[in-house]
């Protein structure tokens, strides 16, 4: 990473003293920090707060991140670049300030600053609120993006909502979940510049007309109910190791007129604000539903809101450097962050045939064109259809436009399938089986001219099923890009010590090129390298450890192994079926206190939708079987199992790097990819899991021998449901799997209470959709192998090194050098950081 020796810049500032400004050594970034306490904080040292200073370090990395915005965008601008506009209606950032201090290379610096002053970078580190833009995996998966795409210098926007209530806050009340309200900017937001002068009207509800314009052409006015004003809110987000940073750029809504002075004065106070309320409303809250579509009128309204506020961004942004709209999709790729900002492309219909005026099959030329669209899920529940009544109420322009679409789109299928009548209802972007529905996923195909999944099994699923008759019309849309992670975040910021034992053996490199990560390879069986393998393991154990300790009241011993499985909590990902197998550990060491059991620390996270009663169960199941193992004397600590609260990206970090085990064991065939898997993979620690997602590529990837594989393959769970799944036989053949089971329904860790989980077991004894008991014996046999395993130390940490030496391709640079080359077409500018 080069210091800049800031020669001559734009500011022509005499070249070899250091700007205070943006200077980058320990001491300008002491006094930018006092001069940010004093003059942007109006705070004395000596009485500051930790989050004053904490603010005060923020706004000095963030000067120096802007600085190479400015720079970028400049570079872009000048060079009428080709751009990706990346649409999300989540962000999962997380904290902003370790990343960007670790992307402009002054972490030490900054430390060192920081220390001179008395003060510690972890304190002021661990002050920061996160944005918490998202609910899990399609969100984070953003964020990893947006940073790739900065460090690989490709020039590109993040266009989302700026939620003033991101997800929620979790606590644990008695085992069971509370949401607590997300405040994240009730302290301010150092990383986000408001550009008031950056906003666009947007028009909801009300009806549309037909007028001839001047030059004798039927165009239709569109009439609102109402207006909302979208404001620009700016967050610049570095590369590593490179001169870019790249724009995210979020809206919040307003009133057009926040304030209606008229009403004021005629005393009516409330109407003189109700609007601005209303307005506000809009950009309020982050739905926290992963998995089942909310089909909320509001939800409709967020998604319409800042797909609108971008594409007009993008079209005044188009215009400013004087390009004709005719040329749109040769300057800008939007790629649609799965169905929910889908309506973008009735949206830029609406915006080039209305407002612009173009004739429809131009538009629809360029529209098909500038769009593709990544589906991150099967789950029939997640597929986002609106109500047609909700669609006539909220967007009747949108509605007409696409009826013509789907006119014009069935013509065509009518021509290639005649006389498919069966077809040509399963193709249409308008279910008409019961109630009518818009299907946006149907939209955004025919809208665009790539579709995707995200990982190789996914994608091959969604072509056999939920997308088939789309891939049989026009098999030439469909791709894989496999997800990936961010390496920096993921590695290089959560774990120094393995970053910096990395750096020693393959050099500083892998942190922007992680193929070469392989350099490790032949040290897999070189016992001092495993050594100091292990003790980077267990140091990283040992702060975990003490992390628990704090925030569970729980003492867990670092040498056990540390099983862990954190996600949202949802039954499709299992996590009741990890705990079918604690309990059946459980059971054995009752049965035989002496069983030579490897002592094992199962820890969980994840936050289950408000709303999800089955989800919230799995919680307290947890929570009852940990509260009864934990306190039994008699497994005397070879046992515990733990539930971290509130899982989110902070939260995270220090998990990863202390996982030994790592559970990927959702139903195949229903995880579309997965993300936490990689993260793991690249900190060391070794995966159970199914031929689910991504796990099947980490598998190939990592070698088959360092991989625990377990259960029915997605083919399997097929044909097992299609010939009729009766999980109540298995549960009567197999004991061991009747007494675990029979062990909770009983009330045993339920303090007697034999219905606290027979929704629970009924469901699993029942109808098992997810089938649990299906698996049951092949995952106890996986976890039997995994204990053996475990208590081989040089073979565990063998496998352990190979397969961070073998996660390389999980990096989310090699997801963005995939879409960039494969549906973007765009090419990387790197700005230098001089
Ligand atoms: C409408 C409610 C809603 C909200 C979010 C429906 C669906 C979603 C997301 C698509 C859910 C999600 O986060 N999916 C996850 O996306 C990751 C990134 O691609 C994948 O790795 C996960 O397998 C997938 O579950």
């Amino acid at each position: 990473m080069t210091k800049p020796a800031d020669t001559k810049t734009r500011n022509n500032r005499p070249s070899g003293r250091e700007p205070t400004r943006t200077g980058r050594g320990p001491e300008a970034l002491r006094q930018a920090y006092l001069d940010n306490l004093f003059y942007v904080l109006g705070r004395f040292a000596d009485i500051a707060g930790p989050h004053d200073r904490y603010q005060a370090l923020a706004y000095t990395a963030r000067d120096r991140v802007l600085q190479r915005a400015m720079r970028t965008q400049q570079a872009y601008k000048d060079s009428h670049a080709r751009t990706l506009a990346y649409l999300s209606a989540e962000f999962l950032l997380g904290p902003h300030l370790g990343n960007a201090l670790l992307s402009l290379g002054i972490t030490e610096e900054a430390r060192e600053a920081l220390a001179g002053l008395g003060l510690s970078l972890d304190e002021l580190l661990a002050e920061e609120e996160e944005p918490g833009l998202g609910n899990g995996g399609l969100g984070r998966l953003a964020a990893c993006f947006m940073d790739s795409l900065a460090t690989l210098g490709v020039p590109a926007i993040g266009y989302g909502i700026r939620y003033e209530f991101g997800i929620f806050d979790q606590a644990i009340r008695d085992g069971w979940q509370a949401e607590l309200t997300d405040r994240w900017l009730r302290w301010g937001n150092p990383w986000e510049l408001p550009r008031q002068r950056i906003n666009f009207l947007v028009k909801l509800g009300g009806h549309t007309e037909p007028y001839t314009d001047e030059e004798e052409r039927i165009r239709v006015r569109w009439v609102p109910g109402r207006q909302v004003r979208g404001i620009a809110h700016d967050t610049m987000i570095p590369g590593y190791g490179v001169g870019n940073a790249n724009l995210l750029r979020l809206w919040s809504a307003e009133a057009p007129e926040s304030f209606r002075f008229e009403a004021f004065n005629l005393g009516d106070y409330y109407g003189a604000v109700e609007e601005n309320v209303f307005s506000e409303n809009l950009t309020k809250v982050l739905y926290p539903n992963d998995e089942p579509a909310a089909g909320k009128r509001l939800r409709l309204e967020q998604q319409y809101f800042f797909v609108s506020c971008s594409l007009q961004d993008m079209i005044r942004i188009h215009r400013r450097v004087g390009s004709s709209l005719a040329n749109f999709h040769e300057k800008w790729a939007v790629q649609l962050n799965d169905t929910h900002p889908a309506i973008g492309v009735a949206e830029l219909m609406r915006l080039l045939i209305d407002e612009h005026a173009l004739p429809w099959d131009e538009a629809w030329g360029i529209t098909t064109r500038t769009f593709a669209y990544t589906n991150h899920t099967l789950l029939p529940e997640a597929l986002e259809r609106w109500p047609v009544s909700l669609f006539e109420s909220v967007l009747p322009r949108h509605l007409e436009i696409i009826y013509e679409i789907n006119r014009r789109f069935l013509e065509e299928v009518r021509l290639r399938y005649p006389g498919d009548g069966e077809r040509l209802a399963r193709l249409s972007l308008i279910d008409e089986s019961g109630e009518r529905y818009v299907r946006m996923a149907h939209l955004a195909t025919v809208g665009g001219h790539a579709v995707n999944g995200v990982a190789a099994l996914h994608s091959e699923l969604l072509k056999q099923t939920v997308m088939r008759d789309f891939y049989e019309l026009s098999p030439e849309k469909f791709h894989n890009v496999t997800n990936g992670v961010t390496p920096r975040r993921f590695v290089r910021l959560a774990n120094p010590p393995l970053a910096a034992l990395l750096d020693r053996v393959v050099g500083t490199g892998w942190t922007r090129d992680m193929a070469t990560l392989k350099g490790l390879e032949p040290l897999a069986d070189d016992p001092g390298f495993q050594a100091e393998w292990r003790a980077v393991k267990r140091a990283a154990k040992q702060a975990l450890a003490t992390r628990i300790a704090r925030d569970c009241g729980c003492s867990v011993d670092p040498n056990s192994m540390f099983d862990v499985q954190v996600k949202r909590i949802h039954e499709y990902k299992r996590q009741h079926l990890n705990v079918l197998h604690l309990v059946s550990l459980y059971l054995r060491l009752k049965q035989d206190p002496n069983a030579d059991l490897t002592p094992r620390t199962a820890i969980f996270a994840g936050k289950a939708a408000p709303g999800y009663f089955m989800a919230k169960l799995i919680i307290k199941l947890i929570h009852s079987v940990g509260e009864v193992v934990n306190a039994d004397p008699t497994l005397a600590g070879r046992l515990r199992v733990v539930f971290l609260p509130d899982f989110n990206v902070k939260n995270a970090q220090p998990i990863y790097p202390a996982a030994d085990l790592s559970e990927q064991i959702s139903t195949a065939g229903l995880e579309a990819s997965g993300t936490g898997n990689m993260k793991f993979t690249m900190n060391g620690a070794l995966t159970i899991g199914t031929l689910d997602g991504a796990n099947v590529e980490i598998r190939d990837a990592v070698g088959h021998e360092n991989f625990f594989l377990f259960g029915l393959s997605a083919e399997e769970v097929r044909r097992a449901k299609a010939e009729g799944y009766r999980p109540w036989e298995i549960y009567q053949r197999n004991q061991h799997l009747k007494e675990t089971l029979d062990l909770i329904a009983s009330g045993h860790f339920s303090r007697g209470d034999p219905e606290l989980f027979r929704p629970l077991v009924d469901g699993l004894l029942g109808h098992d959709p997810y089938l649990l008991l299906a698996d049951f014996d092949a995952y106890l046999a996986a976890q039997g192998e995994v204990a053996r395993a475990y208590l081989d130390p040089a073979h565990w940490t063998r496998m352990s090194i190979l397969n961070t030496a073998r996660s390389g391709r999980f990096s989310s640079d090699r997801s963005i050098g995939d879409y960039a080359e494969r549906i973007w077409k765009v090419q990387p500018m790197p700005v230098s950081d001089g």
